[in-house]
C-alpha cells in the first residue's frame, strides 16, 4: 500500500524560533520515515506582509538550510520552494474565484495582521489562506502537520475542497483530496517568552519574546535570565493563572525529551532560580548540534541548490497532475 502524503511549510521571514521547531519541524522530522512528506518553503505568502527584496532569497536558503540541519532526510522528504512550483499561483487564482471574500474576511491572522498594516494592508495578506489551500491541495495532502494558530486555516482549506467537489466534480470522482490537520498534543502553541498569553512569533518587535534557533547560548541564556515569571513557590503544569509557568516547563520538557511526570517530579519543589540555568543548558545543548550542521549546509551552496532542484522536479511532477485535473473539471479549453 502506498504512502500518506504529508505537506507544510514555513515562510522565509525572519528568524525560525522555537514555537516553529516544537510546533512544526520537529514534528514533521518525527513522522517523515512513515509517509510520503512534501516540505516546502512558502516563499509566495513571505510577501503578503512588507518584505525586504534584498534579504528575500538568502533567507530562502537559510529555511532550506535549517530543515536539513533539524533532520528533514531527503530519502523520505522532499523539500522545495513555493515560487519554483508556478502551479501553486495559478491553482490560487482558480480557487480565488470560487471562495466567498467572506470566508477570508473572518480568519483570525488575516485581522491581526491586517490591524498591524492599518491602511497598507494587502489583497495577498487577505488571500493568504486560499493560497496555504492551493499549496495543501495541489499534493493530495492526506495529512498537514501545523501549529494550532493554523488551524483555522486548515478548516477553510477543507471548507474550498467541498466546494470545489460539490460544484465540479461527483461523489465517486472528487476533484480534490480532503486533507487533515495533525496538530501534536505539546508544543503546538508555544508561548511567548515576555507575556504567557502569546504566542512565540516572528513579528513580534521584541527579540525578547523568543528564542531563534540560531540564537549564541550567550543570547539564550539573556533571553531566559530576563523572561517573565511570577512569584508563586514551585512548578507546576496547567494552572491557568500561570501561563508562563507552563510554558517554560513545557520547553523543558520538549527539548530535554523528558515525560510530563519526570519534568513535574524533578520541578515541583524548585523556585525560578534553579529552574533558569537548568532551561538555559538544555536550550543550547539541544540547539548545539542543529546550529552546527546547518553552517555546514550553508557554507555548501552547491548541496543546497542541487537539493532544491530536485525537490522542485518532483513536487511539480506531483503539483502539474493536481492543476490539470482542477482546469479539466472548471472546463477549461485543454493544451493541444
Ligand atoms: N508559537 C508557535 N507555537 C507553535 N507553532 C508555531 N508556529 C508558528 N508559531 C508557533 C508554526 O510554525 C509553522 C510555520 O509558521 P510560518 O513561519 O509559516 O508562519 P507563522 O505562523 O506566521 O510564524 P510566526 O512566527 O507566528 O510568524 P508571524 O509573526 O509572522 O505570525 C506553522 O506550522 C505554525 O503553525
Amino acid at each position: 500500500m502506498s504512502k500518506q502524503r504529508v505537506l507544510s511549510g514555513v515562510q522565509p521571514t525572519g528568524n525560525l524560533h522555537l514555537g516553529n521547531y516544537l510546533g512544526a519541524i520537529r514534528n514533521w522530522v518525527e513522522i517523515q520515515q512513515d509517509y510520503d512528506s512534501f516540505f516546502c518553503v512558502v516563499d509566495l505568502h513571505a510577501i503578503t506582509v512588507p518584505h525586504n527584496p534584498k534579504t528575500l532569497a538568502e533567507d530562502t536558503y537559510k529555511i532550506a538550510a535549517l530543515y536539513l540541519a533539524c533532520g528533514i532526510d531527503l530519502q523520505y522528504s522532499t523539500i522545495f520552494v513555493q515560487s519554483h512550483v508556478t502551479a501553486h499561483s495559478e491553482l490560487t487564482w482558480l480557487l480565488n474565484c470560487i471562495t466567498p471574500l467572506n470566508w477570508l474576511e473572518r480568519m483570525i491572522q488575516f485581522k491581526e495582521k491586517a490591524v498591524k498594516q492599518g491602511e497598507n494592508v494587502s489583497v495577498g495578506l487577505l488571500d493568504y489562506p486560499v493560497l496555504m489551500a492551493a499549496d495543501i491541495l495541489l499534493y493530495n495532502a492526506d495529512k498537514v502537520p501545523v501549529g494550532e494558530d493554523q488551524k483555522q486555516h486548515l478548516e477553510l482549506t477543507r471548507d474550498i475542497a467541498v466546494r470545489v467537489n460539490d460544484k465540479f466534480g461527483t461523489k465517486k470522482t472528487p476533484v480534490l483530496k480532503m486533507p487533515d490537520p495533525m496538530i501534536a498534543k505539546e508544543g503546538a502553541r508555544v508561548m511567548s517568552l515576555t507575556d504567557g498569553t502569546s504566542k512565540m512569533s516572528k513579528s513580534d518587535p521584541s527579540e525578547m519574546s523568543r528564542i531563534n534557533l540560531l540564537d549564541t547560548p550567550d543570547s539564550i541564556s539573556k533571553k531566559i535570565k530576563r523572561c517573565k515569571t511570577d512569584l508563586v513557590k514551585g512548578l507546576t503544569f496547567d494552572d491557568s493563572e500561570r501561563p508562563e509557568c507552563n510554558n517554560l516547563l513545557t520547553l523543558y520538557l520538549l527539548l530535554s525529551n523528558k515525560t510530563k511526570e519526570e519534568v513535574t517530579a524533578e520541578c515541583q519543589d524548585m523556585g525560578w532560580g534553579q529552574f533558569k540555568p537548568l532551561l538555559t543548558e538544555t536550550t543550547i545543548t539541544a540547539l548545539k548540534p542543529i546550529q552546527d550542521k546547518y553552517y555546514e549546509i550553508m557554507d555548501d551552496r552547491g548541496y543546497l541548490q542541487s537539493v532544491l532542484r530536485e525537490g522542485r522536479r518532483k513536487a511539480e511532477t506531483v503539483a502539474n497532475e493536481t492543476l490539470s485535473r482542477v482546469k479539466n473539471a472548471l472546463g477549461y479549453l485543454p493544451l493541444f
